[in-house]
């Protein structure tokens, strides 16, 4: 009995924590002779506290970093984020002319039906990693 109540009282009053959830990663699938392409998935935080994306990996690419697309002199351009929030119940969408995970220098060429590894990496909840499948779409880039 006493356990019982230590341990209720132990989940009532644990520290706040982030609790992120991905989904429904996708890679954009690129020509042959592209050395660069995107990945876009939804991040969601189901924990009580917020948490931040600072960084991305992925076996696939020498570099990745996190872009958001803006619209500038009437044209659109990336640029890269330090960092996204993810608040605490909150929702950040990673889609085709928003923000996105740019996969630079590509090692070799992404097919549709291949499977990229990335690893998200957040200030509080650490590496996160994702299997995210290569998609055709027949979109603009951003
Ligand atoms: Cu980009």
């Amino acid at each position: 009995m006493f356990y019982a109540v230590a341990v209720l009282f132990l989940s009532v009053f644990a520290f706040a924590k982030p609790h992120i959830v991905v989904e429904n990663p996708w890679v954009r699938e690129v020509p042959p002779v592209s050395t660069m392409s995107a990945a876009f998935m939804n991040i969601i935080n189901t924990g009580d506290e917020g948490d931040v994306l600072v960084g991305v990996e992925s076996p696939a690419s020498r570099v990745a970093e996190i872009h958001t697309t803006i619209m500038e002199d009437g044209m659109m351009k990336m640029r890269p984020l330090k960092e996204v929030k993810v608040p605490a119940g909150g929702r950040v969408e990673f889609r085709p002319m928003g923000k996105h995970i740019m996969l630079i220098d590509l090692k070799k060429p992404l097919k549709a039906g291949d499977r990229v590894r990335l690893i998200l990496i957040f200030k509080k909840s650490g590496r996160v990693v994702v299997e995210a499948p290569v998609k055709s779409m027949k979109m603009p880039m951003h």
